[in-house]
């Protein structure tokens, strides 16, 4: 695909962008997104697995599901797509990722500045008093229990939880100041994350979508690059070593 000049244009004199990415950017590590035609939420029903009632009706089933994506993340690795954005550390002042995702994918692939909106698969937290659990967890039939007796839970945002405030105000900062806000792999339906891509336009930010489809945002972006960001991502970079040789 061809680059269009508009956006060279931009990316010639920004200083300041942004990714804002979802489950889209990891699929081609392996990582299956959630909505859509192959979307893991289409065989399993969202309302039963991520939110907190749902949770305490049947924390097993909960920590099946959890289980079953941790270790897909484990066996998987970052792709072209999050290293290209690594890459471009290289030529603006100031690369910020905010991401929807739990994988820990940018942070594997050493982006400097990431915001996390829907917390870590990696980590965990007691659901009674709130103590941290990082490392392996020990399961009795088939759910973790904190030295309290509460259960422990993923520490990732289910639907009807407040977003980490630090992590909301600091991306809203990061959207009302950038030159150039990407919206990489996402469908950008799930709220106040979505939000997001308003509070970058309304400050002047030139929008870019890369998806392999149209999606909510598609009608309010300056431009969409359709296409895998495994393979658009990369191709950005090729263009900035020229714009910058
Ligand atoms: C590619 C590609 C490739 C594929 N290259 N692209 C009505 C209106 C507005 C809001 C609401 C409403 N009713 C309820 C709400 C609020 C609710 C919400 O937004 N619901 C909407 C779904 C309607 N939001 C919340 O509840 C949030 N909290 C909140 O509002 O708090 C305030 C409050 C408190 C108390 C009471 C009431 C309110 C919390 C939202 C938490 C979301 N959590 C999840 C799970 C996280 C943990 C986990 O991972 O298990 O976050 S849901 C899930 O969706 C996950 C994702 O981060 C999030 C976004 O999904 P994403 O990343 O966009 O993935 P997909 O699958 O949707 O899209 C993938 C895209 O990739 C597609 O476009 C593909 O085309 C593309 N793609 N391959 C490029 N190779
Ligand atoms: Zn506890």
């Amino acid at each position: 695909m061809d680059i269009p000049s508009g956006l060279i244009k931009k990316l010639k004199s920004a200083r300041a962008i942004v990714f804002f990415s979802g489950a889209g950017i990891s699929a081609e590590s392996g990582i299956p997104i959630f909505r859509g035609k192959d979307g893991i939420w289409n065989k399993l029903r969202p309302e039963e697995l991520a939110n907190f009632n749902a949770f305490m009706r049947n924390p097993q089933l909960v920590w099946k599901w959890y289980n079953y994506r941790k270790s897909i993340v484990q066996e998987s690795k970052p792709n072209p797509g999050h290293l290209a954005i690594v890459e471009m550390e290289k030529y603006f002042e100031k690369v910020i990722v905010i991401t929807q995702n739990v994988d820990n994918l940018h942070r594997r692939a050493g982006s400097k500045t990431i915001y996390e909106l829907h917390g870590n698969i990696e980590r965990n937290f007691c659901a009674k008093c709130k103590k941290h659990y990082d490392g392996e967890l020990d399961f009795e039939d088939g759910i973790p229990k904190c030295t309290c007796g509460g259960l422990i839970r993923p520490d990732v945002v289910w639907f009807g939880e407040f977003l980490p405030a630090d992590q909301f105000q600091l991306s809203e900062k990061a959207a009302r100041n950038c030159d150039v806000f990407f919206i990489v792999g996402t469908s950008a339906v799930v709220y106040p994350a979505a939000s997001l891509v308003q509070v970058a336009k309304s400050n002047g930010a030139y929008l870019v979508e890369v998806n392999i489809e149209e999606t909510e945002a598609s009608s309010i972006v300056d431009v969409s690059l359709f296409g895998e960001s495994g393979k658009i991502l990369p191709q950005i970079v090729e263009e900035l070593k020229l714009i910058r040789a």
